[in-house]
């Protein structure tokens, strides 16, 4: 059996796992992840009650129940970089035993909910309006990466999308991957379906320019263009394509839900959109307390 080497998966001196500070009795399995450490605590005022509350860096976590369900609330700050660290420390607080550093043969599946902000690629998406995540597209080429990747992405979309927008080859291949259709399902009642972007940044990789231009200038236009079986590119955000990736990998039900702050083709934001997220998290922890 591999036993992992202490410089490979850090451990703190507490027994707590290196980034999240947490440790394995800490965690529940149902997880909702934000990227803003400000709404943990928005999440976590609709507890009914609370056990633990951890803060490291961008990482803040509670756990508390639901009507009666332990759930977790997690942020994890902006960006895929992020991700890597927080969907691998959570598989190893509950699929690695942290004393002997060797996997667990009995493997447990977590439920990773993704709550954010987005903007909207397409006119017709209202202000205020949730969008699931079914299939997510990673600018960001983390899951490059791993070994495995061809098997959790859609080739076939892959190769349309670089055909339809002239892919260039400096930027990393994007990749294809799809949310858990189980959670797709529980959450399709309040949500729009959607199609996302994961960008590696806010700026020039969302098309965005202040001072400085970009290398294709047209490609969101052939973003919001683009048309595989009918289904249309909806939204920009920056985690939900890594969460996808390797939530696949490890075995994990993940899905991405985003309330649309902004819309770029009609050039829209909303003012407030903080009562939007409110009615986002309080839908989507209805649902969770019906999951087993
Ligand atoms: C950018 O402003 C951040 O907001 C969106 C993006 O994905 C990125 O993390 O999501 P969150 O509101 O969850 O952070």
């Amino acid at each position: 059996m591999r036993v992992i080497e202490s410089s490979e998966l850090i451990i703190n001196p507490d027994g707590s796992i290196f980034h999240l500070h947490l440790k394995p009795e800490n965690l529940a399995d149902k997880v909702i992840l934000v990227g803003d450490p400000g709404r943990v605590d928005t999440v976590a005022n609709f507890f009914d009650t609370k056990e633990i509350s951890v803060s490291n860096r961008e990482f803040k976590t509670v756990t508390g129940t639901y009507k009666g369900k332990r759930v977790t609330v997690l942020s994890t700050g902006i960006g895929t970089d992020n991700i890597d660290i927080v969907v691998n420390e959570l598989d190893a607080l509950v699929n690695i035993d942290l004393k002997t550093r060797t996997e667990k043969a009995d493997k447990k599946k977590l439920t990773l909910v993704r709550l954010g902000t987005s903007g909207a690629l397409q006119p017709e998406i209202d202000l205020g309006s949730f969008v699931m995540t079914e299939i997510s597209v990673g600018f960001d080429g983390l899951l490059n990466f791993y070994a495995n990747r061809n098997d959790i992405s859609d080739l076939e979309m892959e190769e349309a999308f670089l055909k339809h927008t002239s892919w260039n080859p400096q930027c990393a291949k994007p990749y294809f991957c799809k949310s858990s259709p189980k959670l797709v399902k529980l959450f399709s009642d309040f949500t729009i379906p959607g199609v996302t972007i994961s960008a590696p940044g806010f700026y020039g990789p969302q098309g965005r320019v202040l001072r400085l231009p970009l290398a294709d200038p047209k490609l969101n236009d052939k973003i919001v263009d683009f048309n595989y079986k009918g289904r249309k590119i909806t939204n920009f955000e920056m985690e939900s394509s890594a969460i996808n990736g390797l939530s696949l990998l490890l075995g994990h039900d993940a899905v991405t839900i985003c309330t649309i702050i902004a819309n770029r083709v009609i050039k829209d934001a909303t003012k407030d959109y903080k009562p939007y997220i409110n009615s986002l998290i309080e839908k989507t922890l209805d649902k969770l307390a019906t999951l087993e």
